[in-house]
């Protein structure tokens, strides 16, 4: 998954043309509002234009106060198949909130902080299909990983057979990350400045170099 927010957005239609030509599973769409987060990233208009501009899907991670109160903004212009994430700790109801998530058809998850551990969200994990684990705080890109992430990341693997959901890596994505974690089970990686962005390579080798790590 491309963090979108890493992208340049003077050539936005290019850089999601050159992130599908290089094969890129699905667009990661950061909304911040300066509340949840202390920091504004991508916003509606972003996320509308780049479903309008990819048949790709789209992992919508918002990270605002109260979603539930704004859901159908959001849920209007996705499609099926399309992700949208919720950060349980910036909602009153989040069972309430996925199930807007379900009922529009879109994929329901959650994203865990660092610091919120996998017991206040148990219940959660019963409803959703995706978890997305921040391996570092929410807010920026281009921060340092988290080790004490680790011990949780193996707890959820422990866990996601019984309980039916998928794990995702968003935060300081390295390719000893990958090597490490993907054997391990953990489904799928956003891929930042760590990795992908701001490097003087096409995306398509990047992505060609990710693809071809060894396990
Ligand atoms: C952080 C956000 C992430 C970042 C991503 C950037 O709040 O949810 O999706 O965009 O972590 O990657 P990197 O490699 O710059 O940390
Ligand atoms: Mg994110």
């Amino acid at each position: 998954m491309a963090s979108m927010m890493c992208a340049n957005y003077g050539h936005l239609e290019q850089e999601v043309k050159k992130l599908e030509e290089g094969g890129i599973d699905s667009f990661h769409i950061d909304i911040m509002d300066g509340r949840y987060v202390p920091n504004f990233a991508m916003s509606l208009n972003d996320m509308r234009y780049i479903a309008g501009a990819t048949k790709k899907p789209l992992d919508v991670h918002l990270m605002i106060e109260h979603p539930n109160n704004r859901i159908n903004l959001f849920l209007k212009h996705l499609r099926k198949g399309d992700t949208v994430y919720i950060h349980p700790e910036a909602e009153y109801h989040p069972s309430t909130t996925l199930l807007s998530i379900i009922q529009a058809g879109m994929i329901p998850g959650i994203a865990i902080n660092p610091g919120t551990s996998v017991e206040t969200v148990m219940e959660m994990l019963r409803i959703v299909k995706k978890v997305l684990v921040m391996s570092v705080n929410p807010g920026n890109a281009g921060q340092m990983y988290l080790p004490y992430v680790g011990k949780k990341i193996t707890k959820l693997l422990s866990m996601k057979e019984d309980m039916d959901f998928e794990i995702y890596w968003d935060g300081a994505c390295s390719a000893d990350k990958i090597l490490e974690y993907a054997p391990k089970g953990v489904r799928g990686f956003v891929l930042g400045t760590t990795l992908l962005f701001g490097r003087d390579r096409p995306y398509k080798d990047v992505l060609q170099d990710i693809r071809r790590l060894k396990f």
